[in-house]
């Protein structure tokens, strides 16, 4: 493998001969990376690689960047920094051409094992196992998502942990911090500072003061779009002065330079590293002046949009002209030198890029001869072999085939033989059978973790009573069991708005606060994104946040985070990072258009990587907390906003017991019917069932308690097999989270062949629910319409015995 890691090392007294080599290392470095550049645009334009976004023009900054960069940092950036992962010893030439293919295989394309596009960069936080690797000693990338943006909500958690890993007590901090010294980088470019993200977490670093340096790199484009159509005054850094801090107030330090300045740009990040580090102060730098040699990527041609004056101004700023103009003006290296060295470079930038093409295609290669001989067999022992031979020598004619192509002509291949018997067919069925195993997981696993520390290998611990156990508000079994949380887990910490001195809304944080301190019960500003961001970047190094999102309805805030970042994160990085971070919420059955706590079907669908857990009490929910901590994957938590004050009896077991997740409960026995629900609606089926009781129609009630993963032991289906009907009663809209349940119990629990009553939903109506109490009652099923759902599904049974209500 070809390490390009660049000398780290700022000397104040160096030799001219150790500078000499440093900076030519550096030149090296900018023309290797241009080289990869350049050579990555023409596999995609020939058909090799589907689409290429690269980090040309961006080269200098990048690497005076990684010169402040130390052991245990973080990076959370976006798309053109292969630059800076190249001079950080975490991206070799040959994996980023590994990258650009496709790689499925994890030791040639250890950024994402294929499943990202290429500059999408990350480093191992994990080990195969999916446990920690000590992050102090190495250089650390959080894995890039491609939203515009994206990468801004979790720098601010990244750059939070080392403030709460230096003033926090009791932690132990072994593979995640020394002593809080520790930067969160961040990279965007120029146009993405438009977006809301950024603006949200650039001012919460201010609030917050943490370890933060952002650095934009502006080119004055986003795509095709110019800087007069993105930012006020084109220039995010102008605008953004006042955060500027004075000797009166906190603040950023901005600095400012042109990204073709080799020594200023050094300078300037050894000054940022400097103050951020020390201080926990964040930081902007602005890198104006930067170029774009071969335009946004593989997709189209920046000659479109700009004119001849600019693109004849980047080519003379083009930094790495720039620097070699530096390095001959300043009689470091002669022209020649140079030129035998950029030579060097193009010769060993082919030479990977043709290893790295022999990594990909080569396994490719051996499964499709496997197939081919296997239909050859196939062909000679069926009457249908001319047809199969085709198939076959089209295969064979394809020079770079890939794996759709061999399963397509297998697949297709079979159709051919399905009314014949031979060896030859059961061989190949097989083959197919034992391909799809094996090649499959290369594009679907560590959806969820796969470690032994998984959320649903966590066994349940019931919360126990004894005589003295008193009835309490749901609220204080859950203060009480915060409470045992914060101290038996020194890295575990909430934050979110109104849950640090009032000890959140509904008062479950009571006291806690004062007795945890305001670092690890903390409120925060109204900006649900980045409380989730923080949650995030905390949580990727090791620490146990819980974020707070007030109602359940502005978690659609924070949707997009959620959905793109955490959800993905174990995926992305076939389970090489993880943010076990949990967030905490509370919604079911209120009322009012943006207060209905109901909309599960959408978060559902959304944030598939996230558990979702919808407790129907207090002790449930303190159950599930417990369990989550002692798992490593991430989840939403929805408490019932109606619940706090209704009585439950405190467990003696508080901070031990657990609620198993993805296990459903049997909340009520019966024989008829199965009605299936979850959350506070459960209460009103609950209700509805005893009435139903007295009309003679005994249900059964299951409470799914956690939506995703669901009902792993299938029991809802053994219910039905015994009542063989079903029900399904949920507060959000017809099709939402009623018609997820569904999908589970008839397609993956097979209920169909139980069934003798058409399977039924009730939901409530299509708008969001209307304010007060008959807003509620006449948006959301009602116990009435619960009942009557139910009576008429008995009533078309048997008429005689349920006759008609209305
Ligand atoms: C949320 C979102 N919107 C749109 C896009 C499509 N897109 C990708 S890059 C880009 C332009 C970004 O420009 P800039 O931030 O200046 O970065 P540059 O590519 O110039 O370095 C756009 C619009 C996206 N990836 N995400
Ligand atoms: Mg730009």
């Amino acid at each position: 493998m070809t390490s390009m890691k660049i000398n780290p090392n700022t000397k104040t007294e160096i030799t001219f001969d150790d500078f000499k080599e440093e900076v030519l290392n550096d030149y090296r470095l900018a023309v290797t990376s241009r080289e990869c550049s350049l050579l990555g645009r023409r596999e995609v334009l020939t058909g090799k690689a589907k689409f290429g976004i690269f980090g040309d023009g961006k080269e200098v900054p990048q690497i005076a960047w990684a010169k402040a960069f130390e052991n245990g940092d973080f990076r959370s950036g976006y798309y053109r920094d292969q630059t800076f992962m190249m001079a950080i010893g975490e991206l070799t030439i040959e994996q980023f051409f590994a990258g650009l293919y496709a790689n499925t295989d994890l030791k040639e394309e250890p950024m994402s094992a294929g499943r990202q596009m290429g500059g999408h960069f990350s480093t191992h936080s994990l080990d195969e196992n999916g446990h920690w690797k000590n992050l102090t000693q190495q250089k650390n990338s959080s894995a890039d998502i491609s939203p515009t943006a994206g990468q801004m909500p979790r720098l601010l958690g990244l750059a939070q942990a080392s403030k709460i890993y230096r003033n926090v007590k009791g932690i132990d901090t072994t593979n995640f911090s020394v002593k809080g010294n520790e930067i969160a980088w961040g990279t965007i470019g120029n146009a993405s500072t438009s977006e809301g993200l950024f603006f949200e977490t650039i001012n919460a670093a201010g609030v917050l003061q943490v370890p933060m340096v952002i650095s934009i790199w502006d080119d004055e484009y986003g795509i095709s779009v110019h800087a007069k159509h993105q930012t006020t005054k084109e220039n995010i850094s102008e605008i953004l002065k006042g955060f500027q801090r004075d000797k009166n107030d906190k603040g950023y330090e901005i600095f400012r330079v042109n990204g073709w300045n080799y020594p200023e740009l050094i300078d300037t990040y050894q000054r940022a590293a400097q103050i951020s580090r020390k201080e926990h102060v964040p930081v902007m730098i602005h890198v104006q002046e930067l170029t774009q040699p071969q335009g946004h990527s593989t997709s189209g041609s920046h000659e479109r949009y700009k004119n001849q004056e600019r693109l004849a101004w980047e080519a003379e700023y083009d930094c790495n002209s720039q620097l070699r103009k530096w390095i001959i003006s300043n009689n470091i290296a002669t022209d020649e030198e140079l030129t035998t060295l950029e030579r060097e470079i193009k010769k060993a930038v082919r030479v990977a890029k043709k290893a790295a093409w022999k990594a990909f295609i080569s396994p490719v290669l051996q499964e499709c001869n496997e197939a081919v001989l296997l239909l050859d067999k196939l062909a000679s022992s069926s009457s249908n072999g001319v047809f199969i031979t085709k198939l076959r020598n089209d295969l064979t004619a394809i020079e770079e085939p890939i794996r759709r192509d061999i399963l397509v002509t297998t697949r297709k291949a079979l159709r051919y033989v399905v009314s014949e018997d031979s060896s030859a067919k059961i061989t190949l069925q097989h083959w197919i059978n034992n391909y799809l195993d094996t090649i499959q997981p290369k594009y679907s696993s560590h959806l969820y973790s796969e470690s032994d520390l998984n959320a649903v290998n966590q066994s349940e611990v019931l919360p126990t009573y004894d005589s003295d156990s008193q009835d309490v508000d749901g609220r204080v079994v859950l203060r009480d069991n915060f409470d045992a949380i914060f101290s038996n887990y020194p890295e575990a910490l909430i934050f979110g708005e109104d849950a640090g001195y009032i000890g959140d809304v509904n008062q479950g944080l009571e006291g806690l606060q004062e007795k945890y301190g305001e670092l690890r019960v903390s409120d925060t500003g109204i900006r649900e994104a980045t409380i989730i961001g923080q949650g995030i970047g905390m949580a990727m190094r090791g620490l146990r946040p819980f974020a707070e999102i007030q109602y359940l309805d502005y978690v659609m805030y924070a949707l997009q985070i959620m959905s793109d970042d955490l959800a993905t994160l174990q995926y992305r990085t076939k389970g090489r990072q993880k943010a076990p971070l949990i967030i905490r919420t509370r919604g079911h059955r209120l009322e009012g258009i943006w207060h209905s706590g109901s909309q599960m079907g959408g978060i559902l669908n959304l944030i598939r990587g996230i558990h979702v857990l919808v407790p129907r009490n207090m002790t449930k929910a303190a159950g599930f907390y417990n369990t989550l901590l002692e798992s490593d994957e991430p989840a939403l938590v929805v408490e019932c906003l109606n619940g706090y004050r209704l009585k439950e009896k405190l467990p003696t077991n508080i901070g031990e017991f657990k609620t198993p997740i993805g296990v459903v409960e049997t909340v009520r026995e019966g024989e008829d019917i199965t009605l299936v629900s979850y959350g506070s609606t459960l209460r009103l089926v609950e209700q509805a069932a005893k009435e139903l009781q007295v009309m003679g129609i005994d249900s059964e009630i299951i409470d799914v308690q956690s939506l995703l993963p669901f009902d792993l032991n299938h029991d809802i289906v053994k219910s039905i097999a015994k009542t063989n009907r079903v029900m399904i009663i949920d507060e959000d809209v017809e099709g939402g989270a009623s018609a997820y349940i569904l999908n589970e119990i008839v397609n993956t629990q097979n209920a169909f062949q139980y069934l003798d009553s058409q399977p039924k939903t009730l939901a409530s109506k299509p708008h969001r629910p209307a304010y007060s109490t008959d807003g509620d009652y006449f948006s959301k099923p009602s116990v009435e319409d619960i009942f009557e759902a139910v009576y008429s599904v008995m009533h078309e049974l048997s008429p005689s015995d349920f006759p008609s209500l209305r």
